[in-house]
């Protein structure tokens, strides 16, 4: 009798390497972590991980729906984009666990739309970001964002930024193409 969540999640983690990183490599940099479907098998996941605020900066936590790779490149992403939330430092911890209670909760009430949550641990501050389907559709960004704000009772002066996916995509396929990869 465990609580099944509506949907089953996969975790990762990246640590951008050393020099510059290409968009090629940033597949290579995916470490898979685990996978849940109840909210059980959350806590077992969570408890033994690493808070945000504890790993070194350049790192990422991405937890994606089963079947989605936290990449741009992914079909569910294609067409999609992120809200990101700079965070002062201190209050990632809280704001991340805040924000991947209310995804596996359902909180967010857009149907299909949400692909994952991502958590990046930056030198200056930290940011985390909420990824969606389609970045054309406003209705869903504008929900997403109200929110994000009731969920991690940020102060006004928070940034949030939306930026679909596309023109960072297209450059990423033009570059790989002149690298002679063209499989993504
Ligand atoms: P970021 O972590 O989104 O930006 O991407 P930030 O460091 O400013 O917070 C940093 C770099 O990682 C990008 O410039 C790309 O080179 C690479 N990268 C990030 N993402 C999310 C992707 C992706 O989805 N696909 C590919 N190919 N590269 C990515």
């Amino acid at each position: 009798n465990e609580n099944r969540l509506q949907y089953g999640y996969t975790l990762w983690y990246s640590r951008r390497s050393v020099g510059k990183q290409s968009d090629r490599r940033y597949a290579e940099n995916l470490k898979f972590i685990g996978r849940f479907g109840s909210v059980e098998q959350f806590w077992a996941l969570y408890s033994h991980l690493a808070r945000p605020s504890e790993l070194t900066p350049s790192s990422d936590f991405h937890l994606f729906k089963n079947g989605i790779k936290p990449m741009w490149e992914d079909l569910a992403n294609r067409q999609g984009g992120k809200w990101a939330v700079t965070l002062r430092k201190g209050s990632v911890d809280r704001c991340w666990e805040n924000l991947i209670l209310a995804m596996l909760g359902e909180q967010f009430m857009v149907g299909e739309e949400i692909c994952g949550a991502v958590v990046s641990v930056r030198f200056q501050e930290d940011k985390v970001c909420v990824w969606n389907k389609t970045s054309s559709d406003t209705a869903t960004t504008g929900r997403i964002k109200e929110t994000l704000r009731r969920v991690l009772q940020l102060p006004s002066d928070t940034l949030m930024d939306y930026k679909p996916h596309n023109e960072r995509l297209k450059h990423a396929i033009i570059k790989s193409q002149s690298e002679g990869a063209v499989k993504l």
